[in-house]
């Protein structure tokens, strides 16, 4: 079958909750993608940060097929010989005391949710039923309903109401406004550190570090949501680290398994995951010793193949070969490490056809919130396919 026939059959028999670009990819490695029709394609998405190992790491998906032969599923009710290697090589990797396992990105942010809201009533002495969680404006945490209650996003609060109550939102970046959201009932600050569906924003340099302070003072747990913005994609391990900042519980996900295998999890210490007793949160598939392989080995090529310092490295040179393009198009090149945002002027018409252009001459980006481009290939990119792109990047930034 054909590219064509292949959407036919997707558009007759899937729910329509998604707008993709007409590629049907049949195959991938490192940071290209094969689509039905034999077509090479450079992926600049990284499932949205999911395979910074680059896709079909040959190191995971060897782990991901020895440990299928062995065992996939043990569910919590017994041990495994994966998990507790996990959690200690993520500890001592992050310099977190403990963690706590999941499955996908939301279910790690609803877990962390939880947690701050018990260690409210439990430790620091908010009366029950009255915790408080403040948000950002243009936040992107998942999409559960909890979740989409603090969305500032209507497309994402559209026909899910009623929402969950407890949660407030500031603007990204405003210290003193979170410093007067914050009451006695106050449990946790939730923040991605860059936002990433919000259009790569980057907050002004220190804001992270006021609002941490500001938490400090006033007991409120420091959430940082680090599934897209984490795992080397900021050019840091953790995109907290470009400020003074230990967050007091840190999320992961996505490329936690080098995108073979869905593992998220929550990282903090005994105060906050000490909360937990046997039987109080839990998940089928949190903590099987499939995931935790796989993520064993996705840390370890992250670290060995020096991953972090390449997103760095590379991310600088591709921000800076963009700024060399003379467009008209163009409103501000934004992002640390290779997780970069180009946005475009309202008149440049959306970014959409861009990607599309794009698209056209074999590289495969993502629009966000409309007019913002965004460029986040795997980690494992080099300088001369960077190079390569540039000049497409280059023509279609530079045309009408
Ligand atoms: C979709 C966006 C990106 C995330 C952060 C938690 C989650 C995500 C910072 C939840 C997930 C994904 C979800 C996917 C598209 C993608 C996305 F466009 F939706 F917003 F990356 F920017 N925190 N982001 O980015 O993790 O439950 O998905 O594993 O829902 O369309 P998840």
């Amino acid at each position: 079958m054909n590219t064509q026939e292949y959407i036919k059959i997707e558009e007759q028999y899937g729910a329509h909750n998604y707008h993709p670009l007409d590629v049907v990819i049949t195959k991938a490695e490192g940071v290209w993608v094969w689509d039905v029709d034999g077509k090479k394609y450079l992926d600049c998405l990284a499932a949205y940060s999911a395979v910074n190992q680059g896709h079909c790491h040959p190191r995971i998906v060897n782990v991901l097929k020895e440990q299928a032969e062995k065992v996939t599923l043990t569910s919590r009710a017994f041990r495994n010989d994966q998990l507790p290697l996990l959690c200690k090589e993520l500890c001592e990797l992050t310099g977190y005391k403990m963690m706590l396992p999941m499955n996908s990105g939301a279910e790690a942010v609803e877990t962390a949710l939880k947690a701050a809201r018990k260690w409210g009533y439990k430790v620091k002495g908010v009366e029950e039923g009255k915790a408080e969680i403040i948000a950002c404006t243009n936040n992107f945490s998942g999409r559960t309903i909890s979740i989409i209650s603090f969305s500032t996003e209507e497309q994402y609060k559209d026909g899910y109401a009623p929402f969950t109550p407890g949660f407030k939102v500031v603007e990204y970046g405003n210290a003193e406004q979170l410093e007067k959201a914050i009451t006695p009932n106050t449990v946790a600050f939730l923040v991605e550190p860059i936002q990433g569906e919000g259009g790569v924003i980057v907050p002004a340099e220190g804001f992270l570090k006021k609002a941490y302070d500001i938490c400090k003072k006033n007991k409120v747990l420091f959430i940082a949501d680090e599934i897209q913005s984490g795992l080397g994609r900021s050019g840091k391990m953790f995109a907290y680290e470009y400020e003074e900042v230990r967050p007091d519980v840190v999320i992961i996900g996505k490329a936690l398994s080098g995108g073979c295998y869905p593992v998220s999890a929550v990282l903090s210490d005994k105060e906050v995951l000490g909360v937990f007793n046997p039987g109080d949160h839990g998940s089928t598939f949190g903590g099987n010793p499939l995931g935790a392989a796989v993520a064993r080995e996705s840390l370890k090529v992250l670290v060995e193949e020096e991953l972090i310092e390449k997103s760095f490295e590379l991310g600088n040179y591709f921000r800076e070969k963009l700024r060399e393009i003379k467009t008209k198009h163009v409103k501000e090149i934004r992002g640390k490490g290779l997780f970069i945002g180009v946005e475009l002027y309202p008149e440049a018409g959306g970014a959409r056809r861009f990607c599309e252009a794009l698209m056209k001459r074999g590289i495969l980006c993502k629009e966000t919130h409309t007019h913002v481009i965004r460029f986040a290939p795997p980690l494992v990119i080099t300088k001369a396919e960077i190079d390569w792109a540039m000049d497409s990047i280059g023509e279609v930034l530079l045309a009408d």
